[in-house]
């Protein structure tokens, strides 16, 4: 929806800046203007409201901002100017009319606000709302904003960042009602609906290609706002953002590059923790009125047909009339002895707890959160009651400690027989009722928009804190629907109600990189389509992408046709099967990319502009997608293809099915059989496999890693890294891994494989070897230096855990 801004005061008179020890402060109109150094490439720029300043204004920044050590600034004032620069920017602040322009060191633009026929339109205001505009050119790029619809590039429209259940009329029903009739954002089965279920008021901003000259720099923006957002970019003139209430406060990255950007910003919104390396697994999920016995003879057809899986789902039909809690005892009478015999199967278990409890006489969670005022009130301080699955519905308050800390122990309680993770639905939050006006949040007092965005954030909070103290020695895992920037802290996402169609395998790649860039490395979309009936072509191809996405879970609505891998017939099955296969050999590899991404917040999938940002080719591609940085991916999103597009970006990379080496900086038609998709390995890197495929990961500590040595056909370097350690527990914390960082180097014939190892190693650790192998070369190539035995088509190298070097003559 546009932004009407015609009846807003802007602002446009600052006054004399006073110094404060991280930057400064001066009279802007009827208010303050605020503007702080938080690190030489990194400003927050806020703007008082009723002269006040809020200085935690939603739950999204974790780090202790007074902690970080003081960045050095100069301040300059002319008459007309206030100037302030770090090493890295510099600000220019216009006094009458008002107005921000930043530059790097190299000049080049971080932003600069708008003005109109000598108005400012920098900053204006309306009531409780307010609106920043800014210049933008016509080929410029945007993107981010987390989970959104539509193409990665966010250029040319409009988004709200406003938590919705889209499967949910009463919820959709303000976005679509509208829209005029032949707009695809009428729909929200359609893949440009919005909004989503997670809002994330993130974004980058990038010139075009050639506007910029040879180098292309980003800059990052991010407004601690929680309330309800609209981004408006348009092509070319200027773009603009308005929150319904709270505070402008942004913080706001210089850049130039992508990676470091995103690095500030997890710096301060927070990091996924290592996850446990079962949820890196094949997890089975479907919404479906199974049994105990069921869900055993579900497992057991896993095993006998050898198709890996870690982790049966149950959906809320396991409950006793949808009470959050609790089990139908009917169809489920022992869950302790299944979730040991699952256990013995290598499984883990994961149920579902939505937010909503039944309010009932009797229900002893309604009577304590009653009792101790744990729910979400209306203003007239009466309970809020909604209407969800167990009918009507209370919702507890998680912006109260005490509501969290509550939960937490539910759900601590309730995995006591070894639950492993845990399921977060409903949590935009969701009712059948229409309004939501009427739910606020601390005993009444506030709006229920002030909280909506955070409501799944913050009830993952609790739900954490509940695990953590139930299993204190172990990684958690929570799996939610909606989010706000942070939640990658507490849970991964998987992107709701999506459909069994090929728009929906396409849609599920541009959000899952427009997640991964906001902050959310964690993230899947349901694995042959949640609504409507799949079929063979596409399961087999939804598994094909999926092996190569963070978050790997089969799940269906219910009163739709089975889709398990062996649903429609042996021929798919073997293919599907194939493809959970090839991930968990891959294991090695995608552990070492979630490891990176809880160290650096560098997205587990990621557009190919993340790592390729100065090549205009690759910045528009939201068909294909980078596995950390070295592997290349081209799913097949249409019926019946047989070859397909892609782009290379510069360098060398190797076809990763049959090792062929192509140049890359080029588009490729590229061949896409039934039993496979495009992949590429990027020249230079060491890709770590497992040798086979286990069929769960738990307890998996193999004698032997396969290297899959790339070879570059340039000469360089280039770093690649296997991490191990024990999966699970904490233990690495106090360094009980070993990580091993190798660098490949080529110069001529010559190839240098050398590798350095940090930590102290784990109790389960078994490896005694690495295999190497070299994709595409004609023959084994000769080893010139180092100790390797020869050994059925490929180097054995014994490796404990030690640093090595070897020299092969190619
Ligand atoms: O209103 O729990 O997105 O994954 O299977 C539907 C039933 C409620 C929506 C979730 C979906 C889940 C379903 N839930």
């Amino acid at each position: 929806m546009p932004i009407s801004t015609d009846k807003f005061h802007f602002f446009q008179t600052l006054g004399t800046p006073n110094a404060l020890p991280s930057g400064f402060e001066a009279a802007l109109d009827h208010e303050r203007l605020r503007v702080e150094v938080v690190r030489p490439d990194l400003l927050r720029v806020r703007v008082s409201r009723a002269g006040r300043f809020e200085d935690k204004p939603s739950s999204a920044v974790c780090a202790d901002l007074a902690a970080l050590p003081a960045a050095e600034f100069a301040l300059d004032e002319s008459a007309s100017t206030i100037t302030l620069a770090t090493a890295a920017l510099t600000l220019h602040v216009t006094r009458a009319p008002f107005g921000l322009r930043a530059v790097r060191a190299d000049g080049s633009v971080i932003f600069e606000t708008a003005c109109k026929a000598g108005q400012s339109l920098a900053y204006g205001e309306l009531n409780e709302r307010f609106v920043v505009t800014r210049a933008c050119a016509r080929e410029d790029a945007f993107y981010g904003l987390g989970e959104k619809s539509g193409a990665f590039n966010r250029q040319g429209r409009t988004f709200t960042l406003w938590n919705t259940d889209i499967c949910n009329g009463g919820a959709t029903e303000e976005f679509t009602k509208e829209r005029p009739a032949g707009d695809p954002r009428k729909d929200p089965g359609s893949t440009e609906f919005d909004p989503y279920y997670i809002s994330i008021p993130f974004f980058y901003h990038q010139p075009g290609h050639a506007a910029a000259g040879s180098g292309s720099p980003v800059s990052g923006f991010f407004i601690d706002n929680p309330w309800r957002g609209e981004f408006e970019f348009p092509v070319g003139g200027t773009y603009r953002f308005a929150f319904q209430n709270g505070y402008y406060d942004e913080y706001i990255f210089a850049g130039p590059g992508m990676p470091g950007i995103l690095e500030a910003y997890t710096a301060l919104t927070g990091r996924m923790s290592p996850p446990p390396l079962w949820a890196l697994g094949h997890h089975q999920c479907r919404w479906y009125d199974y049994t105990q016995a069921g869900l055993l003879e579900l497992a057991q057809a896993y095993r006998d047909r050898a198709i890996p899986c870690d982790v049966m789902w149950l959906d809320i039909d396991y409950m006793d009339g949808f009470r959050v809690f609790t089990w139908d005892e009917k169809k489920f009478p022992d869950p302790g002895a299944m979730i040991a015999r699952l256990r013995e199967m290598g499984l883990g278990l994961i149920t579902i707890i939505d937010p909503g409890v039944k309010h009932e006489p009797g229900n002893p969670l309604c009577t304590e959160g009653l009792r101790d005022r744990l729910f979400c009130e209306t203003s007239l301080g009466t309970p809020f009651v909604g209407c969800v699955w167990p009918g009507k519905t209370l919702f507890p308050d998680f912006s109260l400690p005490e509501t969290r800390a509550w939960w937490g122990r539910l759900n601590a309680e309730h995995v006591r027989h070894g639950i492993a993770g845990i399921w977060n639905d409903m949590n935009e939050p969701a009712t059948f009722i229409g309004d939501l006006g009427s739910m606020r949040f601390g005993h009444g007092r506030s709006e229920h928009a002030r909280f909506h965005n955070e409501y799944a954030t913050l009830m993952a909070m609790g739900t954490v804190e509940g695990l953590r103290a139930a299993m204190p020695e172990l990684r958690t895992f929570v799996l939610s629907r909606a989010g706000s920037a942070g939640i990658q802290r507490y849970a991964a996402n998987w992107m709701g109600d999506n459909r069994s169609s090929w728009d929906h395998l396409w849609l599920s790649l541009p959000m899952a990189m427009g997640l991964g860039i906001s902050g959310q490395p964690f993230v899947g979309a349901d694995i042959g389509g949640f609504g409507d009936h799949s079929d063979g072509e596409l399961l087999a191809r939804w598994y094909q992408c999926a092996a190569f996405t963070p978050f790997f879970r089969n799940h269906c609505c219910a009163g739709f046709r089975d889709q398990y891998p062996w649903s429609f017939g042996p021929a798919v099955e073997k293919i599907c099967a194939a493809a959970i296969d090839g991930r968990y050999r891959l294991m090695p590899y995608l552990y070492a990319c979630f490891l990176q991404a809880s160290e650096t917040g560098a997205p587990v999938q990621r557009p190919l502009i993340f790592d390729h940002q100065d090549d205009a080719s690759a910045r528009d591609l939201d068909d294909e997608f980078l596995l950390g940085a070295h592997l290349l991916v081209a799913p097949v999103t249409a019926k019946g293809l047989t070859s397909r597009h892609l782009y290379l970006p510069a360098g060398s990379w190797r076809d990763w099915w049959t090792g062929e080496a192509v140049e890359g900086g080029r588009h490729l038609l590229v061949p896409t059989p039934r039993d496979r998709i495009p992949v590429f390995a990027r020249g230079g890197a060491v890709i770590p496999l497992w040798t086979g495929a286990p069929q769960t990961t738990q307890g998996h500590f193999p004698e032997e890693i396969e290297l899959r040595v790339i070879v570059p056909i340039e000469d360089g370097a280039t770093t690649s890294i296997l991490h191990e350690d024990d999966g699970l527990t904490f233990a690495h914390e106090a360094g009980a891994f070993f990580r091993t960082t190798f660098r490949l180097a080529r110069d001529g014939n010559t190839l240098t494989l050398a590798a350095s190892v940090a930590g102290k190693g784990f109790p389960e650790f078994r490896r005694t070897r690495f295999r190497l192998s070299f994709p595409g070369l004609p023959s084994l190539p000769r080893v010139v230096g180092g100790e390797a035995i020869e050994e059925g088509g490929s180097l054995v190298l014994p490796n404990a855990g030690t640093p090595l070097s070897l020299k092969i003559a190619l």
